[in-house]
């Protein structure tokens, strides 16, 4: 049972958090290593139905991120409308088809290569829901003021981890799509000025078949530094 108490004007309740014997924190840690380490993105998807029942109860795990100033800057988008994901997948193959043939550098589209990447992205038609994230910039109290939210891209950034990591726990597979420019996302979905696209994520099933690049990453002495 929590207790409150009010500190400085503002109430605070008690908090305590599972703790685990130094062998079992790491049995526990290495196990989740384990998990985390079967992720991949996918962009071959299988068209099979996800009930909306799971997509909300990862969006309430996504929305449990930290955030500059407890303020929640986004605003999750989920299209599960056929003929939206029809308009979205048609403006975004115009984007990407202009990038792919004159907006990226020589050295963008080969470090792309190991992903045989292109400008068709079948996948916001097949996978069964697009989650996208928007970024909201600033909020307009009742006076009609405008108010800046705060390390909003460091929010949003925490918060599709935590998407990711819901929808591995799923049993589900995503992608972290990023077409580029992105504005025509917050036009399809009429979202409102202080909103801006931050990123597109299918959700659904991998495809029967479905192929990842033979990629790996940095071991721990490349990313980690202790002192
Ligand atoms: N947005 C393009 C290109 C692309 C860019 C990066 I950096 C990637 O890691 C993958 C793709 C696309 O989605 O194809």
């Amino acid at each position: 049972m929590s207790t409150q108490k009010i500190i400085a004007g503002y109430p605070f309740i008690s908090y305590s958090h599972d703790t685990y014997e130094t062998s079992e924190m790491i049995a526990q840690a290495a196990s989740f290593e384990d998990w985390m380490e079967k992720r991949r993105t996918v962009r071959d998807f299988s068209d099979k139905a996800v009930p909306k029942e799971v997509i909300e109860h990862i969006i309430r795990a996504a929305n449990t991120a930290p955030s500059g100033a407890h303020k929640q800057p986004w605003t999750f988008c989920v299209v599960g409308d056929p003929a939206i994901k029809k308009v979205i997948r048609t403006e975004a193959e115009k984007e990407e088809y202009r990038s792919y043939n004159s907006r990226m550098s020589p050295e963008w589209l080969e470090d792309l290569k190991p992903l045989q990447t292109d400008w068709h992205k079948p996948f916001l038609e097949v996978a069964p829901w697009l989650i996208i994230m928007f970024k909201r910039i600033y909020e307009t109290d009742d006076n009609g003021k405008k108010k800046n939210n705060y390390y909003v891209q460091e929010s949003l950034g925490i918060a599709a981890g935590f998407l990711l990591t819901a929808i591995h726990h799923a049993g589900l597979v995503a992608l972290t799509h990023t077409p580029s420019p992105m504005n025509f996302l917050g036009e399809i979905l009429q979202r409102p000025e202080n909103e801006k696209p931050f990123l597109l994520v299918p959700v659904g099933y991998p495809a029967d078949e479905c192929w990842v690049p033979d990629i790996h990453r940095k071991p721990l002495e490349d990313v980690a530094v202790f002192y």
